[in-house]
C-alpha cells in the first residue's frame, strides 16, 4: 500500500475511521479541529460514520460516551482547555467505563500559538486513571488510534491521546495498514449493565473500586507496549516523550551514546524506567509540556546517587514549546541556529480583517462608552478578541468561553459601572447561555452585546449553532426582555452608537446582537446562514439604514 503524506492530525482521523467508529463528535479549537474535518471529508457519503460538531466539549465527550454504551465505537476531539469543559463527563467515564471503544483525543498547545494556556493534558489522564498515548510521529498517532480503540473495548475503560500542535500540524509519510479491520466493528455490543453506568454512590463505590484494581493490567500493558523502546548504551540516559523523541533521535543520530527510552504510553512503564535509572547515573528528561515525568522519576527527594536533569532544574526551560534546536542545545551538541525566516517576511502582527463587522461594533461601541471612563468589557474567546489590541483597546479581560457574561454579572454585582460584555455566536451556545439566564433573572445591570457573525471565525469557519432568528429565539426563550439587533456597518454607525449608548444607561439587562456575516464566509454559506435585513427584535422595525 502506497503512503499518504498527512498532517498528525489526519492520521488519526484515518486510524480512528479505520477503526470502526461509528461516531465523530467534536467542538472546534486549534490545533485540533482538523481531526473532525478530516473524518468528515473522508466518511461524506458513506452513511457509516455519524459527525455533526456539537455545542462544546462537554456535551461531545457524552454524545460519543452515549455511542459507546450503546454498544459502537466513538472518538471525540478536542483542544487541551477543551478538556477542562468536559472534565466532569471525562472523570466520571473512567468510572462508569465504556461499553464500545472510546478515544478522546486531545489537543496541547505548548508555547500557546493559539491558546490561552499551555496546560499538559497527561495530567488529566493520571487523574482519571487511564491509559494515555502519546504519539511521537504522525504513523504512531494512526497505529496507536487503531490500538486504543481495542485496549479501550478490552478494559472496558476510555482512552486518552495527547498530541502537541507540533505533531497535529506538520506532515509524514503513514502506512495504512488497518483499513480491513472497520467492518469488525458494524454490529454494536450489547448494552452493558445499567448498574455500572448508574453512578449513585453504592454503585459508584464499586466501580471505582473497579478502576483502582484495574491500574496493575494497565501498568501491564505500558509495560510490554512496543512503543515504549529502552536501548541501553553509555551511562548518561535520556527519557523522550511524544514528538521530543524525534527531536532527541534528530540530534543523537542512529547510533546514539547515550541510552535512550522512548515514552509513548501512561502509566509510566515503570520497570523501563527503572531499568534505565539503574543503568545510568545521569539522566535527562526531555517532554514538551509540563515536567510531568521527571517530576513522577525524582518525586519530592530525588534519586539519590543520580542526577536528574530536564525542566526542574534546567537546562531546559518550564514554559515554551521544544524546538529540535533546543533540545540539541540541552543534550550538550554545539549550538544549532534554526532556519531563519525568508528576509522578505515581516512580523504580522494579528489583527481583525479589513471589513469585518466585529471592527464596526467595536467602534460603535467605543464612542457610546466614550463618556463613562471606568467602562468594563469583558471579552470572550473568539475573532472578537482581537479588540483588545490597537486601534481598539476596548477589551479589558479575556479567561476562558462564557466568562464574558458570568464576569461581568460578578462585577456588576460589585458595583462597576457601566459594564458590558461581548460574546460571539459559537460562544455564547457553547457556554454563554447559562450565564445569561442567571443575568436574566437578576436583572443585572450590564449590556450584553452578542456578536452574530453567523460562524465559528476564530477556528475556520465551523457552523454555528445559532444564528440569526434563530439566536432571537434562544434568547426570548431564556427569558431576556430588553433585546435590540443592529448591523455593525460603517453608514450605520451613529445609529448603532446611539442604539449602545441607550442600553448602556438602561438600568437592568440589556441584550444586543450585532447581526452582519463575517466578510471571509463565502457568498452562498453568508446568504443562507444571515437573514438579510436585520430587524429590532423588540420594535420589529429596520435597523438602522440596512
Ligand atoms: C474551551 C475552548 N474550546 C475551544 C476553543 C477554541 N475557540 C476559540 S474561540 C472559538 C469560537 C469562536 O467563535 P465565535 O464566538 O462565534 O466568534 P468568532 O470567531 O466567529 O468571531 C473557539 C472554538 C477555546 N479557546 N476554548
Ligand atoms: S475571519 Fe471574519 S470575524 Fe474573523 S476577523 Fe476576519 S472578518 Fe472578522
Amino acid at each position: 500500500m502506497k503512503p499518504e503524506l498527512l498532517l498528525g492530525d489526519e492520521a488519526i482521523a484515518l486510524g480512528a475511521i479505520h477503526a470502526g467508529i461509528a461516531g465523530a463528535f467534536s467542538y472546534p479549537g486549534t490545533p485540533s479541529t482538523e481531526i473532525f474535518e478530516t473524518i468528515v471529508a473522508r466518511t461524506q457519503g458513506t452513511g457509516r460514520v455519524w459527525a455533526r460538531w456539537s455545542a462544546n466539549e462537554k456535551v461531545a465527550y457524552e454524545e460519543a460516551l452515549g455511542m459507546s454504551y450503546a454498544g459502537k465505537r466513538a472518538i471525540v476531539t478536542m483542544k487541551h482547555v477543551g478538556l477542562n469543559v468536559a472534565a466532569d463527563p471525562f472523570m466520571n467515564s473512567a468510572i462508569t467505563g465504556v461499553n464500545g471503544g472510546m478515544l478522546c483525543v486531545v489537543a496541547d498547545d505548548p508555547g500557546m500559538h493559539s491558546s490561552q494556556n499551555e496546560q499538559d493534558s497527561r495530567y488529566y489522564g493520571e487523574f482519571a486513571k487511564i491509559p494515555v498515548f502519546e504519539p511521537a510521529n504522525q504513523q504512531e498517532a494512526y497505529d496507536m488510534t487503531v490500538e486504543a480503540f481495542d485496549l479501550s473495548e478490552k478494559l472496558k475503560l476510555p482512552v486518552l491521546m495527547r498530541i502537541v500542535t507540533r505533531l497535529a500540524h506538520s506532515r509524514a509519510n503513514v502506512h495504512a495498514t488497518r483499513e480491513s479491520e472497520a467492518a469488525k466493528h458494524e454490529t454494536a455490543l450489547p448494552l452493558p449493565d445499567p448498574n455500572d453506568w448508574t453512578l449513585v454512590p453504592s454503585n459508584a463505590r464499586r466501580r471505582f473500586r473497579r478502576l483502582l484494581d484495574m491500574q496493575g493490567e494497565i501498568q501491564d500493558y505500558s509495560q510490554h507496549c512496543p512503543h515504549n523502546v529502552l536501548s541501553l548504551a553509555g551511562r548518561r540516559g535520556i527519557i523522550a516523550a511524544g514528538i521530543a523523541y524525534n527531536y532527541v533521535r534528530e540530534a543523537l543520530g542512529d547510533t546514539p551514546e547515550d541510552s535512550l527510552l522512548k515514552i509513548s504510553t501512561y502509566p509510566l512503564p515503570l520497570g523501563l524506567v527503572r531499568d534505565l535509572v539503574a543503568h545510568c547515573d545521569e539522566i535527562m528528561v526531555i517532554e514538551d509540556g509540563y515536567p510531568f515525568i521527571e517530576q513522577r522519576l525524582t518525586g519530592l527527594l530525588g534519586l539519590p546517587g543520580k542526577k536528574v536533569l530536564g525542566k526542574l532544574v534546567g537546562p531546559l526551560k518550564q514554559d515554551g514549546e521544544l524546538t529540535p534546536e533546543i533540545v540539541a542545545t540541552a543534550i550538550g551538541l554545539p549550538d544549532r541556529q534554526a532556519i531563519p525566516p525568508a528576509e522578505n517576511l515581516v512580523n504580522r502582527p494579528p489583527q481583525l480583517c479589513r471589513g469585518c463587522p466585529h471592527a464596526d461594533t467595536f467602534k460603535a461601541l467605543i464612542d457610546a462608552t466614550a463618556g463613562h471612563p471606568s467602562t468594563s468589557l469583558f471579552s470572550d474567546i473568539g475573532c472578537y478578541t482581537l479588540g483588545a489590541l490597537a486601534p481598539y483597546k476596548a477589551v479589558h479581560s479575556c479567561v476562558d468561553m462564557g466568562a464574558s457574561i458570568s464576569m461581568a454579572h460578578g462585577a456588576s454585582r460589585a458595583g462597576a459601572f457601566p459594564v458590558l460584555c461581548t460574546i460571539g455566536d459559537s460562544t455564547f451556545t457553547h457556554s454563554g447561555m447559562t450565564p445569561l439566564i442567571g443575568a436574566v433573572r437578576a436583572d443585572a445591570n450590564m449590556t450584553v452585546i452578542i456578536l452574530d457573525n453567523a460562524t465559528v471565525a476564530m477556528t475556520g469557519a465551523q457552523e454555528t449553532m445559532a444564528s440569526g432568528e434563530q439566536l432571537i429565539a434562544l434568547l426570548r426563550g431564556l427569558g431576556v426582555k430588553e433585546m435590540h439587533v443592529f448591523e455593525p456597518l460603517p453608514r450605520n454607525h451613529q445609529a448603532n452608537v446611539e442604539l449602545l449608548a441607550k442600553a448602556v444607561n438602561h438600568r437592568g439587562l440589556s441584550v444586543l446582537v450585532a447581526r452582519r456575516p463575517c466578510i471571509q464566509l463565502k457568498p452562498a454559506k453568508k446568504a443562507t446562514v444571515a437573514d438579510a435585513t436585520p430587524k429590532c427584535a423588540e420594535c420589529g422595525e429596520q435597523v438602522a439604514d440596512a
